[in-house]
């Protein structure tokens, strides 16, 4: 059975990624994949945990290089129990953020060596990586003033302008550096527009395939 698709959904706060996950897995779905939905840092037992310190911690003050490595610890068991085993059964993998999330927010954010990343990326991975990542694109201030309507900030939400900026940067020269992989949708546009641009590249992908 060849493997499933493996799409990954990335962007910084407040570009939407939530809001258009459902309409993927029903575009997707409506072109008959069998699509396992799912998330990172989560999707596991484990991963829903380290989740939880990483994002809910207050008072715990947690390294750039531990937060690194327990995003990876999630990502091991995550790729063990849900992923591999859905792309092995043929089924297409939706994931809200994977790796592309670790050179942004620990990378850009907190400053850590591309290059740490990348070991870590090669030795938990090996070569798996996304066969299609859609980054949802908006500008650090306006992305913020759209996530500013929700309930009190995470972790990450607390950081300031500055380290989304670097986060935002990331993400862009990522995409600029692999075009193929990862698509860059304009998400500061209204929800139609924005459904429009993810459902060409969708098009592109499942029937260039
Ligand atoms: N993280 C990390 O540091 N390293 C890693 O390796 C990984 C993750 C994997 C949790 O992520 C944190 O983990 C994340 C990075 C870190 N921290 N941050 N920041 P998450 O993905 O769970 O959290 P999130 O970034 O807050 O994602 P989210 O909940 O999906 O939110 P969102 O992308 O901001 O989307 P939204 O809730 O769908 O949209 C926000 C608002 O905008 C909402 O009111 C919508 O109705 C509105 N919206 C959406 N689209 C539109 C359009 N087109 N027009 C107008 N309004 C819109």
């Amino acid at each position: 059975m060849p493997r499933g698709l493996f799409i990954t959904l990335e962007g910084g706060e407040g570009a939407g990624k939530s809001t258009n996950l459902a309409f993927i897995r029903q575009w997707l779905q409506r072109a008959g994949h069998e699509v396992v939905v799912t998330r990172e840092p989560g999707g596991t037992e484990l991963g829903e945990r380290v989740r939880d310190i990483l994002l809910h911690s207050k008072q715990l003050h947690i390294t750039p290089e531990s937060e690194m490595l327990l995003m990876f610890a999630a990502r091991a068991e995550h790729l063990a129990k849900v992923i591999r085993p859905a792309l092995a059964a043929g089924k297409t993998v939706l994931c809200d953020r994977f790796t592309d999330a670790t050179y942004a927010y620990q990378g850009g954010g907190r400053g850590l060596a591309a290059e740490r990343i990348a070991a870590m990326e090669n030795w938990v991975q090996g070569d798996l990586r996304p066969d299609l990542t859609l980054l949802l694109d908006i500008p650090v201030e306006a992305g913020r003033a759209r996530a500013g309507q929700r309930g009190e900030p995470d972790r990450f939400e607390r950081e300031d302008n500055e380290f989304f900026t670097r986060v935002h940067a990331i993400y862009l020269a990522r995409a600029q550096a692999d075009p193929k992989r990862m698509r860059v949708i304009d998400a500061s546009r209204a929800l139609p527009q924005v459904e429009q641009q993810i459902a060409a590249v969708l098009e592109e992908l499942v029937h260039g395939r």
